[in-house]
């Protein structure tokens, strides 16, 4: 399956409002998902391989054209300082000003060329290091008019992503976005954008922000000829940090954890019933170490499982949840336990469990034989002692299963 994983984001109410020359922006309900890292694909082989991104290829570009978003896979060693644009008139050098992995975004030097600006009805190749990048995808032709109207923004949104901040901006037309974060006290924080360029943007603080924060955001477009858009600024309050810790795991089932039969109809309690055992019966209990309730649906923190059948649960989404000390999806109590069956069936070995909310992991545990492995896994040696579990020394070890109780077990192997 595709590692990366696809969240849906919630939208937190902002304060959100335009300059006076420009109508406010509406808050959107539901951002569309995004690619969240980790990075895990494989890179491929072999020299990279350069789109444009924009202008968008199949449409013509203003003769004043200002901005080149460009994409190289795999990011380019030793990147880019320069683009060419070749038409046959002449070139014309646009200076990388910003780059992310392998993207490029690169400012049009409107001096350089014979025609003060891209040359009408022309179409050019790039070049990098004077090196021409000859794939289709690569041309920019243009029309025959430079572009004097300003963008105007469709919406704009602030939500929460694991404990940070991530904005949605939408436009009439591919737009580049700068913006800080800013608080009272001194912060500032840059903003920077996936894509670089685009007509729909996100962008997220270049450096993580401190928990529970009032702090205000400003916003400046601009679209690819340069014609400056509205500036938005917007205030918002920072989640609070996530602290959440793997505390136990039961990769090979030896109980009806999940009450087929019996066992009170609770699934994934302490008391297990005495229907058919499978894989269905398997759990994970996870831990909030934080200092404060975690909302699940908002916190959208995600469990993968990797082995030979990766899977990604989200908290929300996971097949079942048994929360050990009376909690809920809306309010998941500091230090209580909640256990989970994930999707997907657990590996014996050979199998890391992780933990991510947004960007950033929380916490992770490998099960195998190798050097790095916290456990060795595999069949439990003791039918009593089913759980892999971190104990008081912090651990791993084969210990009686405690499903909802967050204090490390002291019955272990
Ligand atoms: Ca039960
Ligand atoms: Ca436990």
């Amino acid at each position: 399956m595709n590692r990366r994983s696809l969240s849906g984001f919630l939208v937190l109410a902002t304060s959100c409002f335009g300059l006076p020359e420009a109508p406010p922006p509406s808050v959107s309900e539901v951002p569309p998902p995004v690619e969240v890292p980790p990075p895990l694909d494989v890179v491929p082989a072999g020299p990279p391989q350069w789109w444009v991104r924009a202008p968008a290829p199949g449409r013509t570009a203003p003769t004043n054209l200002r901005w080149l978003y460009a994409e190289a896979q795999p990011t380019p060693i030793g990147d880019p300082v320069a683009l060419r644009l070749i038409g046959e008139g002449g070139a014309i050098e646009a200076e990388v000003v910003r780059r992310e992995g392998g993207q490029v975004l690169a400012e049009v030097q409107s001096a350089t060329g014979p025609c003060r600006g891209l040359c009408p009805h022309t179409t050019y190749q790039l070049s990098s290091e004077g090196k021409v990048l000859d794939l289709p995808e690569l041309m920019v032709a243009t029309g025959t008019v430079a572009d004097r109207v300003a963008p105007t923004l469709t919406s704009t949104s602030v939500f929460w992503v694991g404990d940070g901040i991530e904005l949605d901006v939408f436009a009439s037309e591919a737009i580049v976005v700068r913006g800080d974060v800013r608080d009272r006290h001194g912060l500032n924080v840059a903003l920077i954008s996936a894509p670089l360029a685009g007509a729909q943007v996100r962008l997220r603080p270049e450096t993580e922000l401190p928990p529970r924060a009032e702090v205000s955001i400003t916003l400046f477009t601009e679209d690819l000829a340069g014609n400056l858009g509205p500036t938005i600024q917007l205030t918002t309050r920072t989640p609070p940090r996530l602290q959440v810790q793997i505390q136990e795991v039961v990769p090979t089932a030896l109980r009806d954890w999940g009450d087929t039969a019996g066992g009170g109809g609770v699934p994934f309690d302490p008391w297990p019933g005495v229907g058919t055992v499978s894989s269905a019966d398997e759990w994970v209990e996870l831990v909030n170490r934080g200092t404060e309730a975690i909302d699940i649906d908002q916190a959208r923190i995600e469990l993968w499982a990797l082995d030979g059948s990766p899977t990604v649960t989200p908290l929300a989404g996971a097949l079942a949840t048994y929360f050990g000390a009376g909690g809920s999806r809306r309010a998941w109590w500091p230090g209580e336990a909640l256990v989970l069956r994930a999707r997907g069936d657990l590996s014996q070995r050979g199998l890391t469990l992780e933990l991510w909310a947004g960007r950033r992991r929380l916490d992770r545990v490998q099960i195998g034989s190798g050097e790095l492995e916290q456990h060795a896994g595999g069949s439990p040696i003791d039918p009593q002692r089913e759980s892999v579990a971190r104990t008081r020394s912090g651990a791993w070890a084969w210990c009686a299963p405690t499903p909802g109780d967050p204090v490390p077990n002291g019955d272990c192997l």
